[in-house]
């Protein structure tokens, strides 16, 4: 039986301008700088650079383009054509730099010599670092993929199968900051209350008390988002219960940055609503889902 039968399908399309707090934000950085952010309203790769911006404190114009139509200018700074990418303007001709992950990178190196911000441990703590980046690590080979196997996921049988996929990497991502917060900060062996508290903020608002997000907060934050309004809607998903994970999703989506990335509920669930039919041509992840190949 078809859960999401294609009679669901409303047609709806994707947005292509960012509402809420996010299109203030849009406002708030739409003069020239010398990076634009070329991004798209509804996608979680942009939102995890768009945060790392905010929180770092780098200064940038938000441009937003349609990736679907594969202008020239997106082009030029990303082969493939997919947002997230960066143009850095001072240059002649302008160079560019394009993948989440590796803009993110690009975002921590410049802040570390620039506003002397970072979403890392302290870099004295090399094992802390490697921890937290083994948490980014499973977000983006496990979580994310999942998230996507979900939505597009059509008969009732592969939709049970992907939530419960779906779940346990959830799950695997709540043991990797279990293990972080055992090994870093109930062991001991810090040389005080100074480094610990550093340590603390390194590993993000899954730790009770700290409001600033980590490495990993900030790479899984979109999809976690996007869970809650979409999968709710459009696959009856329930997020994991627990004092301590609704505690972390709440810090999480509460946090400054993050929310002043997010539109309305209703840009994601119309942007959404072609995954969640899995529409022939919706974009490339959702071929490579299909395909079962690795995301673009
Ligand atoms: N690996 C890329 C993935 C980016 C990506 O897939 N972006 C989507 C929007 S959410 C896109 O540009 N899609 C255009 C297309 O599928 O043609 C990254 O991490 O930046």
């Amino acid at each position: 039986m078809s859960v999401a039968s294609k009679k669901g399908d409303s047609g709806k399309a994707y947005h292509t301008e960012c509402t809420g707090d996010a299109l203030v934000t849009v406002k708030a950085h739409a003069k020239d700088e010398d990076i634009t952010l070329f991004g798209s309203c509804f996608c979680p790769f942009v939102q995890r650079v768009w945060v790392a911006f905010e929180i770092l404190g780098i200064s940038y114009k938000y441009h937003e383009v349609d990736p679907y139509k594969k202008p020239k200018e997106l082009l030029d700074v990303s082969p493939k054509g997919l947002v997230p990418g960066l143009r850095f303007n001072r240059y002649s001709p302008p160079r560019s730099l394009n993948e989440s992950t590796v803009i993110m990178e690009f975002l921590e190196d410049l802040a570390s010599t620039t506003t002397q911000r970072s979403i890392l441990p302290p870099i004295a703590n090399a094992y802390a670092r490697g921890l937290v980046r083994l948490q980014a690590d499973h977000v983006n080979r496990s979580l994310v993929p999942a998230f996507y196997r979900y939505i597009q996921a059509q008969t009732e049988e592969k939709q049970i199968e992907a939530g419960r996929e779906f779940h346990t990497s959830i799950e695997g991502l709540v043991s990797l900051f279990e293990r972080a917060e055992r090994e870093i900060l109930a062991l001991g062996g810090t040389s005080g209350e100074g480094e610990l508290e550093s340590l603390r903020r390194g590993l993000g608002v899954w730790i009770p008390g700290q409001t600033e997000l980590s490495w990993a907060d900030v790479m899984t934050a979109p999809w976690l988002y996007r869970a809650k309004i979409v999968l709710t809607h459009y696959r009856g998903f329930q997020m994991p219960h627990g004092e301590r994970f609704s505690g972390w999703l709440g810090r999480l989506f509460e946090h400054p940055a993050f929310k002043a990335t997010c539109s309305s509920e209703q840009l994601y669930l119309d942007s959404y609503e072609r995954y969640a039919y899995n529409r022939p041509n919706t974009s490339m992840v959702a071929t490579a889902i299909n395909e079962g190949r690795v995301l673009p």
